[in-house]
């Protein structure tokens, strides 16, 4: 069920928990400002969920939102994700949906890492 991304930060979703180890998670990097780990259901070869560790429902909340320096920090950690994965050289496709119409279902911001085969062209 997709969510409302005006709502106030949810401190029980999914993601806030996995921040705070109370979930399992198949992590691939950590650093000061973003945790990265396999999504749990998988729509590429390679499907990896980047989030920043502080408190922002969806990339609205953070871009108007977050300091500059966990801005910066987050995106460092998706094109360190994205290397460390060995993407570059083939290509990937990094993906943030927000709110009921971007159907997004977890309401911690969350950017999605696909690659491993074609991705093809993706319009909507
Ligand atoms: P979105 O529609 O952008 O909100 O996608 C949420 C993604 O989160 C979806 O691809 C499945 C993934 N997901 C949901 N719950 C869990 C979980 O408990 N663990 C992991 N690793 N991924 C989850």
């Amino acid at each position: 069920m997709p969510i409302d991304p005006t709502l106030a930060y949810d401190h029980s979703n999914i993601f806030a928990r996995i921040l705070r180890g109370e979930i399992p998670a198949k992590k691939v990097y950590e650093d000061d400002f973003a945790l990265a780990f396999h999504d749990i259901a998988p729509q590429a070869p390679v499907h990896v969920l980047v989030i920043p560790k502080g408190a922002y429902v969806s990339w609205d909340d953070f871009s108007a939102h977050a300091p500059a320096e966990e801005i910066a920090g987050f995106i460092r950690a998706v094109g360190h994700v994205a290397r460390e994965q060995g993407l570059v050289a083939p290509g990937y496709r990094l993906l943030a949906n927000v709110g009921m119409d971007g159907g997004q279902e977890v309401p911690h911001l969350h950017v999605h890492l696909f690659g491993g085969k074609p991705l093809g062209r993706m319009i909507a």
